[in-house]
């Protein structure tokens, strides 16, 4: 196997050329298995999305801050649940934040609690490896969107058997997330953001399915997605120089401040996914208030002190 970095490159003992050719394998290329469903839905997803563009300065400007209002709440679905809350266990969360952020998470459709965080669970652990459900190794496109539309490589099943998920089987109200997913996926990411326009302030149907739902869903997708596309691949590496998870500040403002992925990738179980808590962070922001509520508790977060001694011995001096 080739080695992963300079360091384990350094480890690997000596020998001969003779030996070294003769034990060379042939590189194990993923066969591409394309699912077209997939293919065809994220096709038209984005063609909607593209059309729905055209239909913004037609909509009621209310559509637009609604559009925006549920666009952070689906966001936070992922963000202070499916990630930080279920994937890291970063804090705890009471019973009623916790169904709340399910059905934020339904809005969201990325897949159930329960997918979301044991995938992200073998991403962290087998990062830029055939085991990492979206590899930047194998491109910006592939990190992006191409993962989901191809059968996953049979590394991320193989490792990923070997990581430990009981707290999400323990855990009643992801279970029951992942039972009635999908009605509760096509009520919260169509139907509700579809229905409050219409109702409320008189949106056409057309509009608000097209603007509310179908654009802002859309863009949420590529917000999230950016995280393993653009900030696996460019920014800073203040925190550890060692490892592809960059600090990419236009991820950090569309994904609601999970950007610092240098530090996320270096600190996992820290709540904040940054150094600086709520410097442009909702995600954070929002957790704290949560914690206000009676609602979050335990936030783990890294000492200043530890974060300190870890730039000075392995970042890269950006910051
Ligand atoms: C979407 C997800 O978009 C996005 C996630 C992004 C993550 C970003 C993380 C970054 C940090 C956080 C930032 C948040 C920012 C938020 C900002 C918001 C504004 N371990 O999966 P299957 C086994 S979804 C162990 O079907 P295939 C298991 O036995 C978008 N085992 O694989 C499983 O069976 P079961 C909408 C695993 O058949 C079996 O394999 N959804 C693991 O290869 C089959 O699993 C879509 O587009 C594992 N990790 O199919 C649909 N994985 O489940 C996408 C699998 O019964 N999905 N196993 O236990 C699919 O259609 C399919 O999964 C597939 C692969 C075609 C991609
Ligand atoms: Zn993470
Ligand atoms: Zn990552």
């Amino acid at each position: 196997m080739a080695p992963r970095n300079a360091m384990e490159a350094e480890e690997q003992p000596s020998r001969g050329t003779e030996e070294v050719l003769d034990s060379v394998e042939p590189i194990k290329q993923p066969t591409l298995r394309i699912v077209w469903r997939n293919v065809i839905l994220m096709a038209l997803l984005h063609f909607g999305a593209i059309y729905a563009l055209t239909l913004i300065p037609k909509s009621h400007p209310l559509t637009w801050l609604w559009s925006l209002v549920y666009y952070l709440f689906a966001a936070l679905g992922i963000t202070a649940g499916a990630h930080r809350l279920w994937a890291h266990k970063s804090y705890k969360a009471r019973a009623p934040l916790r169904c709340l952020l399910a059905l934020m998470n339904a809005a969201a459709f990325q897949n159930d609690i329960f997918d979301w965080s044991r995938d992200h669970r073998v991403h962290h652990k087998y990062s830029e490896t055939d085991a990492d459900p979206h590899n930047a190794k194998r491109g910006f496109f592939f990190a992006h969107v191409g993962w989901l539309l191809v059968k996953k490589h049979p590394d991320v099943r193989e490792k990923g058997k070997g990581l430990d998920f009981s707290d999400l089987y323990a855990d009643k109200i992801v279970m029951l997330q992942k039972r009635f997913y999908l009605p509760l996926m096509v009520t919260f990411c169509f139907v509700v953001p579809t229905v409050v326009p219409c109702v409320f302030w008189g949106e056409s149907l057309w509009n608000a399915y097209f603007v509310a739902a179908i654009l802002r869903y859309c863009v949420g997708l590529n917000a999230t997605w950016s995280v393993n596309s653009f900030a696996h691949l460019w920014g800073m590496k203040p925190y550890d120089k060692r490892i592809n998870p960059a600090e990419n500040l236009s991820v950090v403002l569309s994904a609601v401040g999970e950007g610092f992925h240098n530090f996320h990738h270096t600190f996992p179980s820290d709540y904040a996914t940054s150094e600086y808590g709520w410097h442009l962070n909702i995600t954070t922001v929002f957790i704290n208030c949560m914690y206000y509520l009676g609602q979050a508790y335990d936030m783990k977060k890294t000492p200043d002190r530890v974060v300190q001694m870890r730039k000075q011995r392995t970042g890269d001096g950006s910051s």
